[in-house]
């Protein structure tokens, strides 16, 4: 009986995802000849959710991307994991070139991912929306098929994220009604008027209007949501105060979940690391320096363009800081072949440079920019020693670097600087420094506050702020979402609202 973390009634779980949680791989240089090795989840959703689908003998169902992925599998794209202790089916779904070009880097992130962070400049408006929009559909049906052929009347179906929006209504068609459909949406809920530059608006709702639960990061996602069925879909009925939505014969129930990470991994690796002295030195970072941290994967999301900007002022105000400061931005490429990523790419990288030649001098650079990888462990030594991390999204579902940063703040010293544009802000706003990116001035002048900050003052935030974070950590999150869940699955189709 595993009725306390909400799983109780729960007899088949299917977890869809565009991401999967093992990858096959054929050892180093050996090709299509040699051994497979399998890679474990590396972090983050995947793992977490990992144990859940063990736990619940389940199915996941995600893309598969390599020749050895399919090596290893059925006819039918199927394969056991975790290969040591085989617990759940992980069902891969073969896409060509074309297709992962169209749906993913197509109308995945060229079109809803702009829509959903308020670029609309950034939305391909071209001929070619429409093509990557039949792939998306494609590749929506072939995942929701996948999901018919393992479904059954007692299953619980879990979606993740934007590029299954077409999926949940896909799915509803081909399986028992008494099944439960979930999905948790990722990223942000744009407003009416940028919704507006949808090219496949309507389709696009009555996608996500096939689920029983539909979920988001914060309140205000679910509201901008429920206002833009109501503005753009005939025939939808919304109960904006019990967050309901009725539908060709169907409802669909909104909830907000704030994610959060697995803090006390963070906290346990934070604690264990031995110095950041060596990796320090290693990117050119003198170990004596005062400290500013940026992490993010390389997106237009993140606001590191105007990171750099207040960055650049603060060293024009505080010249005494000039040899004393130093900023270590790590950054992760990614989504590479897309005009709009290749663009803040360069930008990014010429604006650290020019502001580098501007202030630094032979022994101290004020910005080190770095795209390598960095290990899981030394990452948490970086957010134990940073003194300052900055985090500056101009709009952000949650962001979870926050919250790790907090997690792994393990000496209670470190000051958040934090974007009020980010779900996480929400969270850690009240004992964050709250910064608005786009107003220079006030963010170079956070900046010195952060770093001014008496000792006592940073103790007292940080120890609010992990309160929050242990206190709402990813497994939190989970059961909230499975309770969610269970709440409208194992009441067997009965309306037992309050
Ligand atoms: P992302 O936009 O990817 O996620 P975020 O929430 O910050 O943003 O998660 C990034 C993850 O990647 C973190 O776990 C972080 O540690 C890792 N990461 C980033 N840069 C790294 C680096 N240089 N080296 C190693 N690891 C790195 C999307 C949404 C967010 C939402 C999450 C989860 O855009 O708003 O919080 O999904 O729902």
């Amino acid at each position: 009986e595993t009725e306390g973390d909400g799983l109780g009634c729960l007899e088949s779980l299917i977890v869809v995802s565009n991401r999967q949680p093992y990858r096959h791989e054929y050892e180093d240089g050996e090709g299509d000849e040699g051994s497979i090795v399998v890679d474990e989840p590396a972090g983050g959703l995947t793992a977490g959710l990992d144990p859940v689908v063990r736990e619940a003998n389940g199915t996941w169902i995600a893309w598969g991307d390599g020749d050895a992925d399919f090596a290893v599998t059925d006819d039918d794209g199927c394969v056991a994991v975790p290969p040591d202790e085989e617990s759940y089916t992980l069902h891969r779904i073969e896409l060509s070139e074309e297709a992962v070009d169209s749906y993913y880097y197509g109308f995945s992130n060229q079109v809803l991912w702009p829509l959903c962070h308020e670029f609309p400049d950034l939305i391909d408006d071209g001929d070619a929306w429409a093509n990557d929009f039949e792939w998306y559909r494609t590749v929506n049906e072939r995942f929701a098929d996948a999901v018919a052929e393992h479904a059954t009347a007692e299953s619980v179906v879990w979606i993740q994220d934007y590029h299954f929006g077409l999926a949940p209504r896909l799915i509803r068609r081909q399986i028992p009604e008494a099944a439960t459909i979930a999905h948790f949406w990722h990223i942000p809920w744009p407003t009416p008027e940028t919704f507006a530059e949808c090219p496949a608006d309507e389709e696009l709702l009555v996608g996500l209007l096939g689920n029983d639960l539909l979920g988001f990061h914060v309140d205000r996602y679910a509201r901008l949501f429920m206002e833009c069925v109501e503005q753009y879909l005939d025939g939808a009925v919304v109960d904006h105060d019990r967050w309901l939505v009725d539908y060709d014969g169907g409802t669909t129930r909104l909830a907000t979940a704030a994610m959060g990470v697995d803090a006390d991994t963070y906290d346990e690796t934070a604690r264990e690391v031995e110095g950041t002295d060596a990796l320090l030195e290693r990117f050119g970072v003198s170990p004596e320096v005062t400290l500013g941290l940026g992490v993010d994967r390389l997106d237009y999301s993140k606001g590191i363009p105007e990171r750099l900007a207040a960055l650049e002022r603060f060293f024009e105000r505080n010249p005494d800081r000039r040899g004393e400061f130093t900023f270590l931005q790590k950054a992760t490429p990614s989504r590479t072949g897309i005009p709009a990523y290749e663009r803040l790419g360069e930008l990014v990288r010429s604006e650290v440079t020019r502001i580098n030649s501007r202030f630094g001098t032979d022994d101290w650079q004020p910005i080190v920019y770095t795209e390598e990888y960095v290990s899981r462990e030394h990452l948490c030594g970086l957010y134990r020693r940073a003194d300052a991390m900055v985090i500056s999204p101009l709009l952000d579902g949650m962001n979870l670097v926050a919250q790790e940063f907090v997690a792994s703040s393990v000496d209670e010293d470190g000051v958040l600087v934090l974007s009020e544009h980010t779900g996480a802000h929400e969270r850690l706003g009240a004992d964050a420094v709250t910064i608005d990116p786009t107003d220079t001035d006030a963010f170079a002048a956070a900046l010195e506050t952060a770093l001014e900050m008496p000792a006592s003052e940073r103790r007292r935030r940080m120890r609010n702020m992990r309160e929050d974070v242990f206190g709402a950590d990813l497994e939190a999150w989970m059961d909230s979402q499975f309770a969610a869940i269970g709440r409208l699955h194992c009441s067997s189709g009965s309306d037992d609202d309050e």
